[in-house]
C-alpha cells in the first residue's frame, strides 16, 4: 500500500477546512472567509473500501469507456469477487461454520432503484446478480436458494465458492471455535463501491460476510440502507465491518441524510460513526465500522470507529488510498 495517505499527518501541514478529507476538499462548512472550493464536480469520482486500487480503477477505465456509473461498478467489484486471494468477498472467502461460502450483496442508482441478493451460495458474481434483481424483478432482495435459482435463470453458471484456503482456514478455526471478528482483516476485506459519472450517483457492495459466521447469518451489505445508500439528490455512503453495528443504526442512509441536510461527506461520516461509538464506549473497543460517502457534487470523506480503515480513491483516472481519522485510538 505504498501511496497511502494519512489524513492525520497532511492536517499537520495544511489548514483542516483544506484536507478535509486529504486530497479532496468540502468546504460546505467554512463561512464567510473561505477560499475558494476545489470541487470535484463534472469529475468522474469512484472510491471503495480498503486498498481495492484495481478495482477502482477498473470500474473508473469502464466510465471512461462509456459505462454509465451502475455498470462501471459491476465491473469494478466483479473483478474483486473472481479474486480468490481476497478471502472477504465472492469466490475465496471464508466459509461460514458449515462450510459454506454464502454471499451478500446490493446495489442502489441515482433514481432510487435498488436490489440485492442475500445468503447465496453457488454464484460467483452476487453484485450482477443484485443489478438484475434490481432491473428484472419488481423485488428489492432475493435470498439463498432463491437468490441462486434467480441466478442461475439469469445465465449465471455454478461455481464452488470453497478454495483450499477458505477451507483449511475453517479447519484452524474450529481448533478453537470461537467467534471473534478481527478488526481491519487484511485491509481487504468487503467491497463497497460508491461513485459518480456524468453527474449520476452510483454504489455496489458485495461480500462473503463475517468468517465463521452460523449458517444462515445475513450482514448489513445486502441491506439497503445499513451497508449502502444512494439518492442523487444527496450522495452515496457504503460501509464495512461488522455488520450488525450498521444493521442497528442504519448508518449508510443516516450519512446520506446528514449530507442532504448540509454536512460535508466527512462530517456526515463522524455523526454516523460517533452515533455507533457512543453506544460501545465503555466496552470493549474491538468492533470496526468503515464508512465513506460521496456528495452529488463528488466531494468525499471517511470515517471509522476503529483506527486502521483505508478507503481508494479515484478522480478523474488518478488513484490514492487514504487513511479515514477514527473515533477510538485504539483496538482493544
Ligand atoms: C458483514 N460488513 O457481513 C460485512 C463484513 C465486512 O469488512 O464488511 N467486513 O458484516
Amino acid at each position: 500500500m505504498s501511496n497511502t495517505i494519512k489524513r492525520r499527518s497532511l492536517l499537520k501541514l495544511f489548514p483542516a477546512y483544506i484536507v478535509a478529507p486529504a486530497i479532496i476538499v468540502s468546504t460546505a462548512k467554512v463561512a464567510g472567509c473561505a477560499p475558494a472550493p476545489i470541487s470535484n464536480a463534472g469529475k468522474t469520482v469512484i472510491l471503495s473500501t480498503w486498498n481495492n486500487q484495481k478495482a477502482n480503477n477498473l470500474a473508473a477505465a469502464s466510465a471512461q469507456n462509456g459505462k454509465n456509473i451502475i455498470d462501471s461498478i459491476v465491473e469494478g467489484i466483479s473483478h474483486v469477487e473472481s479474486d480468490i486471494e481476497d478471502m472477504s468477498v465472492g469466490k475465496g472467502g471464508r466459509p461460514d461454520r458449515e462450510g459454506d461460502v454464502t454471499l451478500d450483496s446490493c446495489i442502489m442508482d441515482h433514481e432510487g432503484n435498488a436490489g440485492g441478493v442475500c445468503f447465496m451460495k453457488d454464484i460467483e458474481h452476487p453484485i450482477q446478480v443484485a443489478r438484475d434483481v434490481m432491473y428484472h424483478t419488481p423485488h428489492v432482495l432475493l435470498a439463498g436458494e432463491g437468490a441462486t435459482n434467480f441466478a442461475l435463470s439469469r445465465g449465471h453458471t455454478k461455481t464452488n465458492l470453497l478454495t483450499e484456503a477458505g477451507a483449511k482456514a475453517l479447519e484452524a478455526w474450529k481448533v478453537e471455535s470461537k467467534y471473534k471478528p478481527i478488526p481491519n482483516i487484511e485491509q481487504h476485506d468487503t467491497i463497497g463501491m460508491i461513485g459518480i459519472h456524468d453527474g449520476k450517483v452510483g454504489g455496489g457492495c458485495s461480500t462473503s460476510g463475517l468468517a465463521f459466521k452460523m449458517q444462515g447469518r445475513v450482514g448489513d451489505s445486502p441491506i439497503i440502507g445499513a451497508g449502502l445508500f444512494v439518492d442523487g439528490d444527496a450522495g452515496a455512503c457504503t460501509a464495512t465491518g461488522m455488520g450488525e453495528i450498521m444493521m442497528k443504526n442504519l448508518s449508510s442512509f443516516l450519512v446520506v441524510e446528514y449530507m442532504r441536510s448540509g454536512d460535508s461527506p466527512t462530517e456526515a461520516c463522524r455523526k454516523a460513526v460517533k452515533r455507533v461509538a457512543d453506544k460501545i464506549k465503555g466496552s470493549k473497543k474491538d468492533q470496526q465500522m468503515g464508512l465513506i460517502a460521496l456528495d452529488k457534487d463528488g466531494n468525499i470523506g471517511g470515517y471509522s470507529v476503529l483506527p486502521g480503515f483505508v478507503y481508494a480513491v479515484t478522480i478523474d483516472g488518478k488513484t490514492d488510498v487514504l487513511e479515514a481519522d477514527s473515533y477510538f485510538d485504539k483496538i482493544e
